[in-house]
C-alpha cells in the first residue's frame, strides 16, 4: 500500500533506490549529496544492502560498477566535484554500459554554498551520451530514481540523477511505492563487453552511438518533458529545466499562461524545443546551473527571427543560484508586490573553526615556526582546516581540489621555494593525498607534510574516516617516508612550544618529513 513520508530530496532518491531493489550503495561524502548515503546507511539492515563509505568517488564509482556487473542494482552518489574524481570510470562505463541497473546521483551546488566551483553535471551526462533525469521536487526525485534504475537496466546504460542544493536539502511529502525484490546474481558472460581493449572498445563505442536514437526518443516522449503550446498569446515562450520550472511557476503566480516547455529528462528533446521555438517570437530559458540548453538553442547561428533570452544575454544572472525572486525580476514582474516585503539578508559572517578545535593549535604552531623565514609557503587542502585561511590565523594560501596540497607543495619545491609546508586532513589524505606523497617520497622533496588527523571527516558532518591513529602512521611509513621523519604532534595550547620546535626541526631537515598532528575533532567527540 502506498505510504507518505516527509523526506529531503536526497532521502527521496535514497528511499526510491532501496524500494527499487538496489543491493549496494556507494559514496564519498560531499555537500549537498551526503544525506543520501547516510539515509541508506541507517536503513541498510532493514533492506539488506551493502553500504559503507568509500575512500573516494572514483573508488565508489568502480565498486558500484562491479555490483552492476554482477547483475545487481546499485546507486553511487557524490557532489558535483566528486564526479571530476570519478570521471575516468564514469566515462568508460558509458562505453562498457552496465548490467544491473545503475544510477549515478550527482548533487550540484550553484551559488557555491560549500564548494570550490559551480559546474553543471548535465554536461557530463551529455559528454558521456547517457540519460540524465533532473527532478523538480521530492516526489519526482523518488519517481525519477525508480525510473532511472528501470531505464538503466533495460537499456544497459548508467543513468544520471542531477539535483541542486535547494532540492537536496529541502523536505516535502513523498508518496512511496511497494518495495521491489533485489536482483539475483547474473554476471556478464566473458566475451569482451567489459574489457576495454581497443578491439572491443571500438565496437562498443559504435553501439553506444547506435543506441542514441532510442535514448532521444525516450526523452522526446517522456512525461517529464511537457510541452504546452497554448497560451494567452504567442509573443513569449518559456523553457524551464529541473527545479527552475518551479521558480517560473512561482514567479508567474502558480500557472504558466504562455507557451512553455519543461525539460527534466535529457538528452534535450529537440523536437519539442523546435515546436516551441516555431510557435513564439521570443524564448526565455530558465535553468539552474550553466546555460546548457540555452547554448544548444543559440548554437553557432541562433534560430532566425527569434529572440533567445537567458543567462548569456544578461536576462538572468550568469552565476549564482536562482530563486523565485530572481526569476520574477527577470520576467519583469514586481517581486515586492507579488511576494510582499523582501526580507533583509542576514548579516554575513565568515565560517570559523570551533573554539577548541585542534586545527587552531596546529596553525598557531605553524605560524610561529615559519615566522623566522622571509617567504614561507603553506599550501593546503579541503576540510575544516581550510578555515585557517581566515584572520586571525591567515595560515594557508591554497585550496584547489582534494589532495592538491601535497602535489602543489612538490611543485613549489621544484620551483625553488623554501620552506614549503602543506596541511591536509586525514580523510583528504586517504582520498587523494597518498599518491601525491608517493611522488614526493620518490624525489625526497624538501618539504613538510602536515597531516591533521582529527579522526573523522569533520567538514561534511563527522563521517567515519579511512585511516587514522596508528594505521595512518603505518600507512605513511609504508609509502616510504623515512621513519625518523614521520613525527607525531599533539596540538594543544600547553604543548605550543614543543610543537613549534618540532616543526622547525623538520623544516631544517633537508628532505621530506611528515608530521601527523593528532587530536580528535571536538564535535565528533561530542557526538
Ligand atoms: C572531490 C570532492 N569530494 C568531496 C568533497 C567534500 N569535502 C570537503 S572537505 C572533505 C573532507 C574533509 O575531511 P578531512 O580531510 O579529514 O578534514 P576535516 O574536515 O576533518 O578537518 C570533503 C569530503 C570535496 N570538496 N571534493
Ligand atoms: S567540526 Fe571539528 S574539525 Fe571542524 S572546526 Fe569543529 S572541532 Fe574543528
Amino acid at each position: 500500500m502506498a505510504k507518505r513520508e516527509l523526506l529531503l530530496g536526497d532521502e527521496a532518491v535514497a528511499l526510491a533506490a532501496l524500494h527499487s531493489g538496489i543491493s549496494g550503495a556507494y559514496a564519498y561524502p560531499g555537500t549537498p549529496s551526503t544525506e543520501l548515503f547516510e539515509f541508506i546507511e541507517r536503513q541498510q539492515k532493514k533492506y539488506s544492502v551493502h553500504a559503507k563509505w568509500s575512500a573516494n568517488e572514483k573508488v565508489a564509482y568502480e565498486e558500484a560498477l562491479g555490483m552492476s556487473y554482477a547483475g545487481k542494482r546499485t546507486i553511487v552518489s557524490m557532489k558535483h566535484v566528486g564526479l571530476n574524481v570519478a570521471a575516468d570510470p564514469f566515462m568508460n562505463s558509458g562505453v562498457t554500459g552496465v548490467n544491473g541497473g545503475m544510477v549515478v546521483f550527482i548533487a550540484d551546488d550553484p551559488g557555491m554554498h560549500s564548494s570550490q566551483n559551480e559546474q553543471d553535471s548535465r554536461y557530463y551526462a551529455h559528454f558521456n551520451l547517457i540519460p540524465c533525469l533532473e527532478p523538480a521536487n521530492q516526489q519526482e526525485a523518488y519517481d525519477m530514481t525508480r525510473l532511472g534504475l528501470e531505464l538503466s537496466e533495460e537499456h544497459k546504460v548508467p543513468v544520471m540523477i542531477r539535483v541542486t542544493t535547494r532540492l537536496a536539502h529541502s523536505r516535502a511529502d513523498v508518496v512511496t511505492a511497494e518495495p521491489k525484490a533485489q536482483n539475483g546474481i547474473k554476471k556478464v558472460p566473458r566475451g569482451g563487453s567489459f574489457t576495454l581493449l581497443p578491439v572491443n572498445a571500438r565496437q562498443l563505442y559504435k553501439k553506444v552511438t547506435e543506441k542514441q536514437p532510442t535514448l532521444k526518443k525516450l526523452a522526446e516522449d517522456s512525461p517529464y518533458n511537457e510541452l504546452v503550446l497554448e497560451g494567452k498569446d504567442n509573443k513569449v515562450g518559456i523553457i524551464s529545466t529541473g527545479i527552475a520550472h518551479n521558480y517560473v511557476r512561482e514567479a508567474l503566480g502558480g500557472t504558466i499562461d504562455v507557451p512553455h516547455l519543461r525539460i527534466s529528462h535529457y538528452p534535450v528533446p529537440m523536437e519539442k524545443v523546435r515546436q516551441l521555438v516555431d510557435a513564439v517570437d521570443e524564448v526565455r530559458i530558465v535553468e539552474e546551473g550553466a546555460p546548457y540548453v540555452e547554448e544548444m538553442l543559440r548554437g553557432i547561428v541562433a534560430p532566425a527571427g527569434k529572440l533567445i533570452r537567458g543567462k548569456l544575454d544578461g536576462f538572468l544572472p550568469r552565476t549564482g543560484e536562482l530563486t523565485p525572486t530572481v526569476v520574477a525580476n527577470a520576467m519583469e514582474l514586481n517581486p515586492e508586490k507579488r511576494w510582499g516585503a523582501t526580507i533583509d539578508p542576514l548579516p554575513k559572517r565568515p565560517p570559523a573553526l570551533c573554539p577548541g578545535c585542534p586545527h587552531i593549535d596546529t596553525y598557531k604552531a605553524i605560524n610561529e615556526a615559519t615566522s623566522a623565514y622571509a617567504q614561507p609557503t603553506v599550501t593546503s587542502d579541503i576540510g575544516c582546516y581550510t578555515l585557517g585561511f581566515y584572520p586571525p590565523l591567515n595560515a594557508i594560501e591554497t585550496c584547489v581540489d582534494m589532495g592538491a596540497s601535497i602535489s602543489m607543495a612538490s611543485g613549489a619545491v621544484h620551483a625553488g621555494l623554501f620552506p614549503v609546508l602543506c596541511t591536509i586532513g586525514d580523510s583528504t589524505f586517504a582520498h587523494s593525498g597518498m599518491t601525491g606523497l608517493l611522488g614526493a617520497v620518490r624525489e625526497n622533496n624538501n618539504m613538510v607534510v602536515m597531516i591533521l588527523d582529527n579522526g573523522t571527516v569533520a567538514m561534511t558532518g563527522t563521517q567515519e574516516t579511512m585511516a587514522t591513529g596508528d594505521e595512518l602512521v603505518n600507512l605513511v611509513k609504508g609509502l616510504g617516508v623515512h621513519p625518523e621523519h614521520v613525527r607525531l604532534m599533539d596540538p594543544l595550547a600547553k604543548n605550543h612550544e614543543a610543537s613549534v620546535q618540532l616543526i622547525r626541526e623538520e623544516i631544517e631537515y633537508e628532505g621530506l618529513s611528515v608530521i601527523i598532528s593528532r587530536r580528535a575533532c571536538i564535535q565528533m567527540k561530542r557526538r
